[in-house]
């Protein structure tokens, strides 16, 4: 079976929320696939199995369109990933894209670090991430929580992972998992004081989590800006010589970056060249000293996003929270 498919699978079977769907393989007989797509609900999306990164979906608006679209996104899935299996989902229009940390030991114990908005992006990269997700429905979020918390013990997971979810009027449906430490998981150590990748190290080397879900206290909130080398309008990569580098501090402010005055970005990887993250009581004081952090910080010699981010954390919408993953793309297009 497809990666994305059995994973779905097992969250079902857990009690996790998923999106409605074709819950499996979507089959290749048209009648039956014609009968999903109906009962399901117009817009429908297909995705490959194996895809990732956002490749091989297709988003479906009409009934006339669903044989050739499930035709063409299996063949890419087989040309891409090796596996032509694709499945439906309802196609939910104006999501959040909101995450669950969790730890689990793979010996009977399980936690969760809380949750992540991450629906600051731009073509499946994200650009800003943040913790807690601002203004979730409470119960809604207490629930999901649990419901990750006990799939980890259900599929004997063992190691760090997130739970990824789409969340559209206050309900939460999942949609993949991550079987690994990701970038934004500084925003979950800010909030819990957990070291994930500590945590995750013990759990490798065989030990058993050595503290419960009530010694895990949430607290504040915390932003993280993703720098990175590339033109802060066209995004096209910037890699060269930093001349002067100059890091930001002060309470609540962290840089995890590699970069010093007379580093050479390379041209051969990724452009992210640091995450500046802040700390704060609330969301409005992790974001005034996001402000000034930014304000603050020096890389000369490459063009990096930080003009951006210095927009952004003064945007009237994201200011506000709990801005949908179309959020960034429109304004970036309204600029123009
Ligand atoms: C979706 C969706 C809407 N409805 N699934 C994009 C990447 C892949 N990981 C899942 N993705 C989506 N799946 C249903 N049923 C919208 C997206 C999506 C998206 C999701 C998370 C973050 C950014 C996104 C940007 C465009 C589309």
């Amino acid at each position: 079976m497809g990666d994305k498919v059995s994973a779905k699978d097992a969250m079902i079977a857990a009690g996790v929320p998923t999106v409605p769907g074709s819950d499996g393989p979507l089959p290749e007989d048209e009648e039956t696939a014609l009968r999903i797509g109906r009962e399901v609900g117009y817009p429908v999306i297909i995705k490959a199995a194996g895809g990732g990164g956002g490749r091989g979906m297709r988003v479906v608006h009409k009934e006339e369109d669903l044989i050739e679209a499930a035709r063409q996104t299996r063949s890419e899935a087989g040309a891409w990933f090796g596996n032509p299996m694709v499945y439906l989902e309802k196609y939910l229009t104006n999501p959040r894209h909101v995450e669950v940390q969790v730890l689990s030991d793979g010996q009977g114990h399980a936690i969760h670090l809380g949750d992540r908005d991450c629906s600051l992006q731009r073509r499946h990269q994200k650009v800003l991430e943040e913790a807690p997700a601002p203004g979730l429905a409470e119960n809604a979020r207490q629930e999901v929580l649990a419901r990750c918390v006990k799939a980890c013990i259900d599929i004997g997971y063992r190691g760090a992972g997130t739970f990824e979810f789409l969340y559209e009027n206050a309900r939460f449906y999942f949609i993949e998992m991550n079987t690994r430490v990701q970038v934004e998981h500084l925003v979950s150590e800010m909030v819990t004081g957990i070291d994930i990748v500590k945590e995750m190290l013990s759990i490798a080397a065989g030990n058993p989590l050595s503290f419960t879900q009530d010694d895990v206290k949430m607290h504040g909130h915390s932003l993280e800006c993703r720098i990175n080398a590339e033109d802060p309008r066209t995004f096209i990569p910037s890699p060269g010589l930093v001349k002067h580098f100059h890091a930001p501090g002060g309470n609540g402010v962290r840089v995890d970056s590699h970069l010093y005055s007379g580093y050479k970005v390379p041209s051969n990887y990724d452009s992210l060249i640091g995450k500046l993250i802040t700390w704060g009581a609330t969301r409005d004081e992790a974001m005034a000293r996001m402000c000034n952090a930014l304000d603050e910080i020096v890389v000369d010699g490459i063009k990096t996003n930080i003009p951006l981010h210095r927009d952004l954390v003064r945007d009237e919408g994201f200011c506000e929270g709990g801005v949908n993953i179309h959020y960034l793309e429109q304004k970036l297009a309204d600029q123009h």
